[in-house]
Order: structure tokens, then C-alpha cells, then sequence
């Protein structure tokens, strides 16, 4: 029998079926004779909740008295996923919470099918948020999650008849959220715009209008350390509601305008998640909830006291900015230590650069968030002029330290016209992260050069890494339990480098039998689940190739999509036999930004693709496309166990890590890539023989850059040379999926053969080749889940455990509590 470590709560199932019960009538009033499933959610949810309060108590409190350093993670974005399996899992409730809701007679999946999803985040960097917070408490490390308890979360993803992408508003408090806690009492004033005199010799803002920001407070329950920590989420109020109580003016409508423009600051999550707009709401976000959690940080760490020793303030607590989104954190920073705290400019900046740190998550220019000075002077007065002088004292550092004017000019974090984010950051604070190695390199290299030139020692890596609670013990029962069981143990969930000791069970064929027999049976339940949920017939026993990410041309859909309609083309020419093809069922998820035209495009052409191939005679369901729409953590939780080859098909040099992939092969895909972001690393642990590479390097990718391919078109040239390549080109222009409309792709085409500045053309041959050596591969089954068996054994380096390690170690210098 395997060692259980799992935490168990002291509670039996009959305990537990009391406490929904009693949470039934006395806080909901409902029978369990009446309840429906999200009642009982509801009820659930409540009693976990109760159940983790002391500890939630104890750490907070031990928090502030303790002498261990604590973590502010700042991010505009937290992708929780559903709440109530993971709190069960890490009360230790599971088993207890599966037989007294059985008992009380419902369905186990069905009460926890009935949570609605929170969508407070785009992708990778809001779901690696979720999985930093997560390994924090898991550590026992004191940390706040703060960010901004958005009205409403990404948008839904809906398919028209046409197959494009329509957006609809995800209002997901619309039922009861028995999570959050809003804790009025603990609120924030937050102000804007006005402008800055002077007092007595002394710079005073006197800002045109304030906003509430209220913390709501979610639980993070670690797995097995007794720790839960605070997410806080700040919702913007209105003053304005005090003020109607007594008003008496004559346009009553009018009354109520301010109210709401208030509230509108944590009104919506913006869905674009690179190009970002100079929107001035954006602005207004991120300084409502930065403002808002530095002064709750001095509340909390110096409860009760009027003139705080601040000084101490970064030995208390470290604030990590998750991309550049939370990065006005700095000058705001400094504004309250001068004017609030009467701290001179020095002691404020010591202060401030000892308390910030910063992550860059990409390496598109275009990304690096930049904003109008106009723009921050009239929302942020005081804050522009604090820019500009933190600008000037670092334009006096450089040429006391002889860097070139040009060099300084291009290194100017205020230009007059604009604010450069990402340089502030880099100058503000200690430390500066890419989130993979070749990403880190890359920054070094290109992106911040300048800086690390001057810096070096500020930068550093850290690898991403994901959950293994949610990502395997979560979504993977199975395999959770055939690893327990081929370890001996199950003490892997909170040290994943054990599954290291899975590497000699790859060659036990019984063992490698088995990790084929969950495979098959997680593939089972996805063709049910799709069923369910999307009206899919996935065929089971076919190969189940996924590609699920943020739909951008540089992570390369159109490869994709162009390879299975070049596979398509070949049989309706005659040139392969569909009787010869290796069944495979093709799985994208993807959400495009609204305002991304040739991504929508992209959206359309799947679409149309998989209507086109799953309905020919001709294809004889060897071939199949799927496209579940409104990809979020619920479909990736069923999808990514299920998956044989997963695609991480990048131009080489342009995703900063991923996470995804790191999901894939801990449970057993293989994966199909290129030498880009974290795939690097991954494909140095599992063994290259493991993973299927292809296509440029990054250097080649530059080069070919140098030689003019997106400026003297030479796409075409790739096109003409390949008949395969220009079959499938050419079906897409003349109007096979969008019938016989010629003009529906146009500007996907014309992008294509004129300029393809992410290079899916010239990688087109190499990833053809490489596929059909997968073909091969799969066609000999122990093999093929030997390899996926390595994948998982030496995927451990990937927990989002490790990650936090490493940021202890390298930037942030604390550890858990003691
Ligand atoms: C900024 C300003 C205005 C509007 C939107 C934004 C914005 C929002 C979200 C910009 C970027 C994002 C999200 C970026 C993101 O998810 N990046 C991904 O981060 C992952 C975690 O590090 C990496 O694994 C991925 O490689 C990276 O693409």
C-alpha cells in the first residue's frame, strides 16, 4: 500500500452532511428536500469555507507578528478556475464532501459542475497567477494575492452559423459567489485627476475625485501546510452613494451619473492581451487597485499606528508586479512616503526600490506597455512629475556611470511624450525576471540590452512552473493514482520531483500498460464530456491532437490549420488514401481579442475547416477538426488529461514561456515544437528523443529576418516551391470552407503570401515532416507511451513549487513561516 500524505480532515461524511444541512436552512434557507445542486454548491462551499477559517486566522495573524517576509503578488489578472474541488482537496474534505452529498442525494460531479467559473484573467499570465498563489500557501509562505475583483471576467466565446467568433459578457456574479467576502470595514480611498500646488514649500495634490475600493477576500488554501492565504480583489464604489443619501438638488437622474462612473473602474477585464491600447480606464484599473493595496499592505503591517516606521516596509512585505500592468506601483509608492509619510526623495526611493520587483512576460515590443504623459498628468498629477524626476536622477546615474547620451536617450523611461513602463520597473525596483531561460536570455539580449548592460545584476530567470494539485491531482484521478501507486507514495503532490522516481517504470511493461489503459480511459470520458457540453462524436480511439492557447499569429494556429487542410487536399487529389491515414482528431481552443481581425479570421477558418472535413465521405472520419468554443480552465482540465500530441508551435523566439505545455506532458502528451520559450527546458528534461522538434531556431529566425522575408515577400517563394503548401493555400482562397467564396480569406491569404511576419510558411515543410514521423511513432503504442511515461517522470522541474522556490532564492529572500 502506498504512503498517504494527503491532509484529512478530522470530520466524518455524516459530520459533514450536517453542515451542508445545516447551511441549507440557516443561512439559505432552503430543505435539503428542495435544495437543487447549486444549493448544495452553495451550502458546500460555506462549510469548506468554515472549516479553513482558523487556519486562515492563524496565518494572517502570524503574518503580522512573525519575522518572515512577506509576498505582495500584484497582477490585473488571477485565473482561479472553479473553487470548491480544490478547497475540499486541501481541507483534506474530499472523500467526506463525495459521501454526504451522496447521502444528502445528489451527484457528487453535478454539485461541483454547478460553480460557475470565474474569468479574471486572458491566459497564461492570469492563470500563472492562480498557480503562484496556490504554491505560496503550499509552502507556507505569508503572501496577498491583490488584483481587481472584475464585474465582469473574459468574455464568453460563441461560434456564429459562419463560424466566426462572437463575444458575449460573462456576468459571473450572477448567482450567489460564496467565496468572497466583502469586507467593507477594510476599505480604500482611491483619487484621480486635479492637479499638484504648492503648501508651504511642499508639493500637495489635490486630486478632482476619489473612489472607494472595497477588498473582497478570497481563502488560498494551501495543500498540506495548514496555510491559507489572502487573495484580495478590490471592487470600486461610489462616495457618490453617501452624498444621494442627502441630495436635494433638482436633476435626479443626473445624481446617479457619478456613481456609476465610479464603479466603471472594476467594470470589465480588458480582453486583449498583448497590443495594449492607451486606454485611460486601463490606467485608471491599475492605479485603483495598486493605490489601493500598498496602502491596505502599510495597514495591515503597521496595524494601528499613526507615524510607521517605514523604512521597514520592504523587510515586511516584497510586491512582485506581474508584467508591467501594476507597474504605476512605484510612483505611487513614493508620493505616499513623501507626501503622506513626509519621507525625503532618497529615503523614498531606498524604500521603494527594496520593495518592487518585476516579471516581464514577452518579448513583442509592441507589448511593453506605454503610456501618453498626457494622459497620466491629467489622471495622475503628481505621479507625472514624480515620473519625471525618477527619470532625471537616472539619467544623472548613467552618465555618472559613462553610458553615451544616445544610449541614455534611448534608454528614457519619460521621453516627454510618453512613459515607458517596463523601463520604470527595471529602474525602480531590485530584480527584473524573464519566465523561461531563453526568455530571460532574449531580454538580456534585446529587449532591456541597454539595461542589463548597466544592471547586469538585476536580471535573472525564473521558469514558470504550474500546479500540480489543480493540473494533475485535480484534473487526472487516474494517473494522480497510478503515480501514487508506482511511487509508493502520493508525496509527490507537494515535492513533484519524485515523479523522477516513475524514469525505471518506463521499461516495466506492465506499468507502461497501465499509463496506456488511463490515457484511454481519460479519452473516454472527453468524448462524453464533449458530448455533453458541445454536442461533439469524438472517436475515443482515435490520436487526440490538441492545441489550445490564446489565438495569435505568432503562436502559429495558421500552421496548424494549413497542415491538416494540406493532409485534407492530398486525399481529395487522390495522392493518399484516406484507408492509409492515421485516425487523429484535432482539438483547438482558442479565444482571439475582439479587435484582432486576421486572428478572428484564423477563428473562422477552423471553424469552416472542421465543417467542411468532418462532413466529407471521402475523409472516412480519419480525419476530424473540433473547435469547443469559450476555451477556459473547466475544458482544460478535461482536455489536456485526455491528449496524446499537444501542439506548442511558436515562431521560435516569440512565446515568453507558456504553461501550457508544461500541463501537457505532466500528464502524458507528447509534445510537438519548436525551440521556443519553455519548450527548451522541457525538451532538455524529458530527452530529445521524447519530443517531436521542428522548424527554425531563434538565430534562423532572426536571420531570415535580416535576409527581408516579411518586407521583400518572401513567403511566396516558400509557396511556389511547395506543391503541398500551395494546394493548401490555395484551398483556402477558392472558397472549399466558405462556399465557394473566394474573398472570405482574402486578407488571411494576402497576409500569408505577402508578408507572414510570424514565418508559418517557411516552417510549413519542416513541420509536415516532423508530423508524419509522429505518425509512425503512434503507430507502435508501447512506444509511444514509454516516451509519454518519460515525459511525465521527468517533468517534475515544472511545478509552479519550484518556480516559488526560485523566486524565494533569487529575489524575494524570505521563506515559509516559521
Ligand atoms: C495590457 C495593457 C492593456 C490591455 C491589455 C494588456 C495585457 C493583458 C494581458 C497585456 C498582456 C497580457 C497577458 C500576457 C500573457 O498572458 N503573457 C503570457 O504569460 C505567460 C506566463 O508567464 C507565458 O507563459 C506566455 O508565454 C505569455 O505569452
Amino acid at each position: 500500500m502506498a504512503e498517504i500524505t494527503a491532509p484529512q480532515s478530522p470530520v466524518t461524511a455524516e459530520q459533514f452532511a450536517d453542515e451542508i444541512r445545516e447551511q441549507l436552512k440557516y443561512t439559505q434557507g432552503v430543505t435539503v428536500e428542495q435544495a437543487k445542486p447549486a444549493d448544495v454548491y452553495v451550502a458546500a462551499a460555506s462549510a469548506v469555507r468554515r472549516h479553513l477559517m482558523d487556519s486562515w486566522m492563524k496565518t494572517q495573524a502570524d503574518m503580522v507578528n512573525g519575522n518572515t517576509k512577506a509576498v505582495g503578488y500584484l497582477s490585473a489578472e488571477f485565473l482561479m478556475g472553479k473553487q470548491l474541488e480544490n478547497a475540499l482537496l486541501n481541507a483534506g474534505l474530499t472523500e467526506q464532501f463525495d459521501k454526504a452529498v451522496e447521502a444528502l442525494g445528489f451527484n457528487a460531479q453535478e454539485v461541483i459542475d454547478a460553480e460557475y467559473e470565474p474569468g479574471l484573467g486572458n491566459g497564461g499570465l492570469g492563470r500563472l497567477a492562480a498557480c503562484f498563489i496556490d504554491s505560496l500557501a503550499s509552502l507556507g509562505v505569508p503572501a496577498f494575492g491583490y488584483g481587481i475583483q472584475y464585474k465582469y471576467g473574459i468574455f464568453k466565446q460563441e461560434f456564429d452559423e459562419n463560424g466566426k467568433q462572437i463575444e458575449t459578457p460573462d456576468y459571473w456574479l450572477a448567482n450567489e459567489e460564496p467565496w468572497g467576502h466583502i469586507d467593507y470595514n477594510r476599505d480604500q480611498k482611491v483619487s484621480f485627476g486635479g492637479e499638484v500646488v504648492e503648501e508651504n514649500g511642499r508639493k500637495v495634490w489635490k486630486p478632482a475625485w476619489s473612489v472607494r475600493a472595497v477588498p473582497v477576500d478570497y481563502m488560498v488554501p494551501g495543500y498540506a501546510s495548514g496555510r491559507v492565504n489572502t487573495l484580495r480583489l478590490w471592487s470600486a464604489k461610489s462616495y457618490d452613494e453617501f452624498d444621494l443619501l442627502t441630495f436635494n438638488k433638482s436633476e435626479y437622474l443626473d445624481a446617479v451619473k457619478p456613481q456609476v462612473e465610479a464603479e466603471n473602474i472594476s467594470k470589465i477585464l480588458y480582453p486583449e492581451d498583448s497590443t495594449p491600447q492607451g486606454k485611460a480606464l486601463r490606467l485608471e484599473q491599475q492605479y485603483f487597485f495598486v493605490s489601493a493595496s500598498i496602502h491596505d499592505a502599510i495597514r495591515v503591517f503597521y496595524p494601528g499606528q499613526d507615524k510607521p516606521d517605514l523604512t521597514t516596509f520592504p523587510d515586511k512585505i516584497n510586491f512582485q508586479l506581474n508584467d508591467t500592468h501594476p507597474v504605476i506601483g512605484i510612483p505611487e509608492l513614493m508620493r505616499v512616503l513623501m507626501d503622506e509619510y513626509d519621507y525625503d526623495w532618497d529615503t523614498a526611493w531606498d524604500i521603494t526600490r527594496r520593495t518592487f520587483n518585476y516579471t516581464c512576460h514577452t518579448l513583442l515590443p509592441e507589448a511593453l506597455e506605454v503610456w501618453p504623459s498626457k494622459l497620466i498628468g491629467e489622471l495622475l498629477p503628481r505621479h507625472l512629475e514624480i515620473i519625471e524626476k525618477i527619470n532625471d536622477q537616472f539619467e544623472a546615474e548613467l552618465k555618472a556611470k559613462g553610458v553615451a547620451a544616445d544610449t541614455i536617450k534611448d534608454m528614457a523611461i519619460y521621453t516627454g511624450d510618453a512613459v515607458r513602463m517596463a523601463y520604470l520597473a527595471t529602474y525602480g525596483g531590485s530584480h527584473v525576471n524573464g519566465v523561461a531561460e531563453l526568455h530571460s536570455q532574449l531580454l538580456k539580449d534585446v529587449t532591456l540590452k541597454n539595461f542589463s548592460d548597466v544592471y547586469p545584476d538585476k536580471f535573472t530567470n525564473v521558469t514558470n512552473g504550474v500546479t500540480p494539485r489543480r493540473f494533475i491531482k485535480l484534473a487526472n484521478p487516474r494517473l494522480s493514482d497510478l503515480i501514487t501507486e508506482g511511487l509508493g507514495t502520493d508525496k509527490w503532490l507537494s515535492d513533484l520531483e519524485l515523479l523522477k522516481g516513475l524514469v525505471p517504470l518506463a521499461d516495466d511493461d506492465e506499468f507502461v500498460k497501465k499509463f496506456a489503459a488511463v490515457k484511454q480511459a481519460n479519452k473516454v470520458d472527453f468524448s462524453n464530456f464533449a458530448k455533453r457540453k458541445y454536442g461533439f462524436d469524438i472517436d475515443p480511439n482515435t490520436m487526440i491532437n490538441t492545441m489550445v492557447k490564446r489565438l495569435h499569429e505568432y503562436k502559429r494556429q495558421a500552421l496548424k490549420i494549413l497542415s491538416v487542410i494540406a493532409d485534407y487536399a492530398d486525399i481529395k487529389s487522390g495522392k493518399v488514401s484516406a484507408d492509409d491515414i492515421m485516425p487523429r482528431t484535432i482539438v483547438f481552443g482558442a479565444k482571439a481579442a475582439p479587435g484582432y481581425y486576421l486572428a478572428k479570421q484564423t477563428i473562422q477558418l477552423i471553424n469552416n475547416v472542421a465543417r467542411v472535413i468532418n462532413n466529407d465521405p471521402d475523409v472516412k472520419g480519419k480525419l476530424n477538426v473540433y473547435f469547443p468554443w469559450n476555451y477556459n480552465i473547466e475544458l482544460a482540465m478535461n482536455l489536456i488529461p485526455a491528449t496524446d500530441l499537444d501542439e506548442q508551435i511558436s515562431q521560435a523566439g516569440k512565446e515568453a514561456s507558456g504553461t501550457g505545455n508544461m500541463k501537457f506532458a505532466l500528464n502524458g502528451a507528447l509534445t510537438v515544437g519548436t525551440l521556443d520559450g519553455a519548450n527548451v527546458e522541457i525538451r532538455e528534461r524529458v530527452g530529445a528523443e521524447n519530443f517531436f522538434l521542428f522548424g527554425m531556431t531563434e538565430p534562423e529566425v532572426s536571420a531570415l529576418y535580416a535576409k527581408g522575408y516579411d518586407t521583400k515577400g518572401l513567403s511566396r517563394e516558400y509557396y511556389e516551391k511547395d506543391p503541398q503548401l500551395k494546394a493548401a493555400i490555395d484551398m483556402v482562397a477558392d472558397g472549399t470552407f466558405s462556399d465557394g467564396d473566394k474573398d472570405t480569406y482574402k486578407d488571411l491569404v494576402n497576409d500569408w503570401l505577402n508578408k507572414d511576419y510570424f514565418m508559418t510558411l517557411a516552417d510549413f515543410r519542416a513541420y509536415m515532416d516532423i508530423q508524419a514521423q509522429i505518425e509512425e511513432t503512434y503507430r507502435d503504442p508501447m512506444k509511444w507511451s514509454r516516451m509519454a511515461v518519460l515525459n511525465v517522470a521527468n517533468s517534475g522541474y515544472f511545478s509552479s513549487d519550484r518556480s516559488i522556490e526560485d523566486y524565494l532564492e533569487r529575489i524575494w529572500h524570505t521563506g515559509p513561516l516559521k
